[in-house]
């Protein structure tokens, strides 16, 4: 097999702060000649003389033999590499200025500065990973949250991809076999089985609307869920959000108007990672700082996936309180806090009929907050998801699986009134969205497809 690899690129690949072990990559054509040329083994000879993918000791050299650091290097020899080109990994010391000077060296020796993702580029571009995977590499590495390093894993392993790449082979052979009725109906080609086409083209569209349907837990555990703790001043919104970070972000006070800057902080609440946002007190605001701050945990509100809305239900609902209960709808908890003081009915009552998920928390003791957690889960779709991979975390690929279902769904229609023009279409098409998010592109490979399949004007 022909190695397909382009001029040797070379880069950082860990984090640019101090480190006990700093990598440097060099990949593509002649990588193992440019870092001969400055790296040279302890035990003599040259770095391609030891066997491949083994850790070879040896110094680095400056432009005038002088030595720059003591490291291993590793050659890989393509295919069997990351990007499937000729790859060397220098692990150098790990600071910053020295991996800078290696580069320099690595760049004066031949090779050209990386450009973002190009690594991962290259082996997608050399069937190493489908797009899918290769969207994984990016996922796994900037996932700030337990499920979302677990998801990225299980995409990177391809299983996701696989699952997508199996709706992708039936919506082609679909595709195949009207495409050779339609250019070929003269040469005797045998006309698709429409029980087989309609039971196909169900089964793609189950599994794209399953996989549609998580995409917004997968957006969310990629993200994070934008959540608004909002309240009339006093009501306990900043005691609520130190508790669910369980430390004292927010200062605490019975001096109403205390918090005016939008505090957020991260948290994951229920297996849910949120940003959750602590806000000014919703009511007219006394001073300039305080509209100000208002305004901000208004705008808060709005924008928010979820709100948490904080009652005192120990005491009267006020003028102030009216606002927040107008915030009722979807995607709001209602807590009512301070329930270990003695509850005021009146005001627990218009709460449970306003809110269709009420909760009776006390910031103070801790109760409630486990069916608070529950509630989040509930509320960010995570109740009995799991993390294996199967969560879409990313909008491209979101955007494309939904447009599919849609067209797949057409299709049926189509298939139903036998218009199979149409059919073709709405199949061509949604093939065509299904293969983006693989990284494939279609419409040849659909023509090669009919040839192999039919046989064709003999
Ligand atoms: N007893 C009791 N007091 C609470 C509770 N939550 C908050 N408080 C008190 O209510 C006052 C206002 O709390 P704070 O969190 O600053 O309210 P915010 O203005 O809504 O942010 C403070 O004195 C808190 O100690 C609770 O669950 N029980
Ligand atoms: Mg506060």
């Amino acid at each position: 097999m022909k190695l397909n690899q382009d001029a040797a690129i070379a880069a950082i690949a860990t984090a640019p702060a101090p480190g006990a072990v700093g990598i440097i990559r060099i990949s593509g054509r002649d990588s193992e000649i440019i870092a001969e040329r400055l790296f040279f083994p302890k035990s003599g000879g040259k770095l391609t003389e030891r066997p491949a993918r083994s850790a070879v000791f040896g110094e680095i050299r400056g432009e005038k033999g002088e030595v720059l650091d003591n490291a291993l290097a590793i050659f890989f020899p393509g295919p069997a590499s990351y990007t499937g080109e000729n790859t060397v990994e220098l692990q150098c010391h790990g600071g910053p200025a020295l991996l800078q000077t290696v580069l320099d060296r690595v760049l004066a020796c031949g090779a050209r500065m990386a450009g973002p993702g190009e690594f991962t580029r290259r082996a997608f571009l050399n069937g190493k990973m489908d797009l899918t995977q290769a969207e994984a590499v990016a996922d796994l590495i900037s996932a700030d949250w337990d499920g979302a390093v677990k998801n990225a894993a299980a995409q990177l392993s391809g299983t996701y991809g696989a699952r997508i790449r199996a709706v992708y082979e039936s919506l082609r052979s679909v595709a195949a076999a009207y495409t050779a009725v339609m250019d070929y109906s003269d040469q005797n080609v045998s006309y698709p089985d429409t029980g087989s086409a309609a039971k196909e083209l169900s089964l793609a569209g189950d599994t794209l609307r399953e996989l549609v349907r998580g995409a917004r837990s997968g957006q969310i555990l990629r993200d994070g869920l934008h959540t608004a703790v909002v309240g009339r001043p006093n009501a306990g919104k900043s005691s609520v959000f130190n508790r669910l970070l369980g430390f004292s972000r927010s200062i605490v006070t019975d001096e109403a108007g205390t918090t005016r800057d939008v505090v957020t902080e991260k948290v994951c609440v229920g297996g849910v990672p949120l940003r959750l946002a602590d806000t000014a007190g919703l009511r007219e605001g006394t001073t300039a700082p305080e509209r100000m701050g208002i305004a901000l945990a208004r705008s808060e509100a709005d924008r928010a996936g979820l709100i948490l809305a904080v009652f005192d239900v120990s005491a009267p609902l006020t003028a102030e309180d009216e606002e927040v209960l107008s915030l009722a709808g979807e995607n709001i908890i209602c807590l009512c806090n301070k329930c270990d003081l003695t509850i005021d009915n009146v005001t627990k009552t218009r709460l449970e009929n306003t809110f269709s998920t009420c909760i009776p928390v006390s910031a103070v003791t801790g109760e409630g907050f486990d069916a608070l957690a529950s509630a989040v889960t509930r509320a960010a779709g995570f109740s009995g998801v799991r993390f294996d991979g199967s969560l879409v975390t990313n909008a491209r690929q979101r955007d494309m699986l939904c447009r599919a279902a849609e067209l797949v769904r057409d299709a049926i229609t189509a298939l139903e009134l036998g218009a199979e023009d149409a059919l073709w279409g709405c199949v061509t098409e949604a093939c065509e969205a299904v293969g983006s998010v693989l990284g494939i592109a279609v419409p040849e490979d659909v023509e090669k497809e009919v040839f192999s399949r039919f046989c064709i004007g003999k």
